[in-house]
């Protein structure tokens, strides 16, 4: 038996953990560590079950390749290689560069492989055609960031532990555990706000735990917080409550904007009495700090950049913004990583079918499907998809799960067989997550403190394994020109060279005046991960070591958030941009809007305690009680069009047959499905005996945020009949054809 420290990989909350392993390596048990300055012991369900998840019998422990006919067959990790190399260099050759696509999913922001080297191969690739999960999730965010403050990772957190009024449009961080803001149990540090006489307010179309645990909760129609916002710009600007203690141009132009969305024109649309809204403008202005918060159910709509955009110009004028207890930025002790330097912009590139903008040099996973189906110079023929599940959580994901049975070629990095990488020609698995060091990156740079912690692997790589960053190394090397036998460590090599060129070189710092090899032997590391780490810690604020790290294991509190926004600020004029054109230009979509008739029925989505999008369904404690995929419906709509125990959903998309739940928690006129959900075709036993339905056949990939191409999940026109047994609908005869394949 030994007991260890480490960091929960699964979600944005990086809570510290202490595990205890047998001597055969297997998790006994599974606590949050008490000693860790920043999460203090707390854990969740997910977390508690990290021994089961990381033993799954059903993750895949060697490489599959799928051959003529049909079948998977296990291979040795060469041959895998080989597979690769001949199919990517097939593509390249007869369709050229851009015919491969890449995806990175949601766990490539989690691993450090996915965070060190995604980047690098999309480089080596050398395709427009880059998509991750950024673009069906907080692409928004960066865009308004962008445009704001001229650096799309300018992304600052809510001081939630020292603010006065915390303001929450479309999170639900009590069961999500914070998005976009890494505090470890969010649920006590809301409550420690309340308890220290602050207040909380949560607008969203359902009484969600987080609104249950507010001061307030306020219903607000899906798909409208950009008019509720704008209210709220309006009367701060109108009744001359605003304290502005930035550097800000666009000032007058803003004003302008917000003259058409007073409270009595926006309160129609969003469904917040209009004086409710001025409400909170004098509410937000008087208090001592305030700040303004909001994500998932604020980014992927059809307003989504326009909703983040406010929600800082919210924080800038009522004096809120990069001071404690309002928003702040954090200061990783990391260097800061993935800025440019160079003011931001969209639109770079476009994308070939619907001319979509780049941003961040991705283009958006809406528009994934029409590059494939779409016949031309250009499309897509095959695809390298690393840690994602686009089938169940890209908009028109059945859709998509046609296009990629398309392909020519397709790679996938993943642990699971599942909807997605059977359509593979090659699955390439990491080995179990306690075989792997860990490091929070991204994460920890959107923290509520000041915080680092590394978790070394705890049980070493068997000879037949390779690591995540090896898998993605080398395979970048293959798309580079390197082939199959390249050595994985050559890339981190010429990283660590790159970076270190320019250190020796500059004026100041811990390797100014070496050479590059002498700089680079005084790195420590036992991986090319660990060796970048050494790298990035040395170069970062604080002065630390990965040795530092490794001498405390229950991590290292740097303290509260201090101001930092002057040295991040980027823009061309070297203000901040309070409307900057492409955010103006929403202003005019907006006011448009504001005399459309609002669709009768909407849906959106839900996040569930024990779910983690769609891959945490294979764990036998975390599926069934609360954790179901149904739609929750109002029961004055049930009453009102007289379902019974399942119902017909249908959007302009798709249809489906979802049971139903009545539940008061929810706004009349909206209904809400969790995604990830609709398992077929995996040999995921749990998961197939809990398949639910894909939410996803019910989103629309023609519709996107305009400036950043995001996806809309949420405020789908949809309506909704009871369903007559018997006849198998449109949504049967697809989920029969998906199970039969
Ligand atoms: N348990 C669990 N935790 C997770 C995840 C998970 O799948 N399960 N996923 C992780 C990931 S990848 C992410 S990005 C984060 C997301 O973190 P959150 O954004 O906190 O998570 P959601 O539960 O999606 O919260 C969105 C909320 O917005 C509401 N909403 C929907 N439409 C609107 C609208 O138009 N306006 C307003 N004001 N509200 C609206 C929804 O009802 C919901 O309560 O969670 C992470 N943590
Ligand atoms: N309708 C609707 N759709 C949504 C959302 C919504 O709210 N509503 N939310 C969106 C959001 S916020 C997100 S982030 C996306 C997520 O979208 P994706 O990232 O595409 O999907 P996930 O379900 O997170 O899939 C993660 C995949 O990574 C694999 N994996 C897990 N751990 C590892 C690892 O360590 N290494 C590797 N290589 N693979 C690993 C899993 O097996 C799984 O196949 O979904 C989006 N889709
Ligand atoms: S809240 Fe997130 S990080 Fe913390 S234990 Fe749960 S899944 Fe892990
Ligand atoms: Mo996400």
């Amino acid at each position: 038996m030994r007991t260890v420290h480490r960091t929960c990989p699964l979600c944005d909350a990086v809570c510290g953990l202490k595990l205890t392993l047998d001597d055969t390596g297997r998790v006994t048990s599974v606590k949050g560590d008490p000693d860790d300055p920043f999460s203090k012991g707390f854990i969740c369900p997910k977390g508690a079950s990290l021994g089961h998840l990381d033993e799954d019998p059903d993750r895949l422990r060697v490489p599959l390749v799928r051959r003529e006919d049909d079948e998977w067959h296990e291979v040795s990790w060469q041959e895998a290689f080989e597979t690769v190399e001949r199919g990517l260099s097939g593509v390249i050759d007869r369709h050229g560069r851009d015919a491969v696509a890449v995806y990175l999913g949601n766990p490539t922001f989690h691993t450090m492989g996915g965070i060190l080297y995604r980047g690098a191969l999309g480089q080596a690739l050398g395709t427009r055609n880059v998509y991750s999960a950024s673009t069906i999730d907080q692409m928004p965010k960066h865009v308004a960031c962008g445009y704001l403050f001229g650096d799309p990772l300018a992304i600052s957190v809510p001081d939630i532990d020292r603010t006065d009024f915390l303001l929450i449009l479309g999170a639900n961080p009590v069961e999500s555990n914070g998005s976009l803001c890494s505090a470890p149990d969010f649920p006590g540090r809301l409550k420690a706000l309340r308890r220290r006489g602050g207040k909380l307010v949560v607008a969203d179309p359902r009484r969600t735990r987080t609104a249950l645990a507010a001061d307030e909760h306020l219903f607000v129609r899906p798909g409208t917080d950009a008019f509720l916002l704008f209210g709220i710009v309006h009367t701060l600007l109108a009744e001359d409550l605003t304290s502005i203690d930035l550097d800000v141009a666009g000032l007058a132009d803003l004003r302008r904007l917000a003259e058409d969305f007073a409270p009595d024109a926006v309160s129609g649309v969003c469904g917040v009495p209009a004086e409710r809204i001025a409400g909170l403008a004098r509410e937000l202005a008087a208090a001592p700090t305030a700040a303004v918060y909001s994500r998932i159910g604020g980014c992927t709509v059809e307003f989504g950049t326009a909703t983040q955009w406010l929600v800082d110009v919210i924080n800038i004028l009522t004096g809120n913004f990069d001071r404690p207890g309002g928003v702040m930025f954090t200061r990783t002790a990391t260097m800061d990583l993935g800025r440019t330097g160079e003011p931001y912009t969209t639109g770079r590139w476009h994308s070939r079918v619907r001319n979509l903008p780049e941003s961040l040099g991705e283009l958006p996973v809406a528009t994934l499907a029409d590059e494939i189906e779409t016949p031309g110079e250009g499309q897509v023929r095959a695809l390298v998809s690393v840690a994602g599940n686009p089938v169940l959580s890209a908009p028109g994901g059945p859709r998509l799960d046609g296009a990629l049975a398309d392909l020519e070629f397709m790679v996938c990095v993943d642990p699971y067989l599942n909807e997605t990488t059977r359509h593979a020609n090659v699955i390439l698995p990491p080995p179990r997550m306690l075989q792997m060091p860990h490091y929070d990156f991204l994460l920890l740079s959107v923290a509520v403190r000041n915080y680092t912690r590394f978790s070394p692997a705890i049980l070493p790589l068997e000879s037949w394994q390779l690591s995540e960053a090896d898998i993605l190394a080398k395979l970048t090397l293959i798309a580079s020109g390197q082939g199959a036998d390249a050595d994985p460590s050559a890339l981190t090599e010429m990283m660590l060279e790159q970076i270190l060129g320019g250190a020796t070189q500059a004026p100041a710092g811990p390797f100014a005046g070496m050479d590059v090899a002498e700089a680079r032997a005084s790195l420590e590391g036992d991986s090319g991960p660990e060796l970048l780490l050494d790298l990035f810690l040395k170069l970062g604020s604080y002065g630390l070591s990965l040795a530092t790290l490794q001498e405390n294991p229950h991590g290292i509190d740097l303290g509260p958030l201090e101001p930092r926004l002057p040295e991040l600020l980027c823009t061309v004029s070297g203000k901040v941009e309070l409307a900057a054109p492409r955010l103006a230009e929403e202003a005019g979509r907006l006011r448009e809007r504001l005399a459309e008739p609002a669709p009768e029925m909407l849906l959106i989505g839900r996040r569930q305690l024990r779910s983690l999008n769609s891959w945490l369904h294979n764990v036998p404690a975390l599926v069934g009680g609360s954790n179901q995929c149904t739609l929750h419906v109002h029961p004055d709509d049930i009453a009102r069009l007289g379902l019974a125990e399942q119902a017909v959903v249908r959007s302009a998309n798709g249809e489906l047959v979802v049971p139903v739940e009545a539940n008061d928690a929810i706004m009349p006129g909206v209904v809400s499905l969790p995604h990830g959900w609709g398992h077929a075709g995996t040999p995921q036993r749990v998961a197939a005996a809990h398949s639910g339905v894909n939410a996803n056949a019910l989103t629309d990939e023609s519709v996107v945020d305009v400036p950043s191409g995001n996806a809309v999940f949420n405020g789908v026109p949809v309506t909704l009949a009871p369903y007559e047994p018997g006849e198998p609908s449109q949504a049967d005869r697809r989920t029969l054809t998906a199970t039969a394949v």
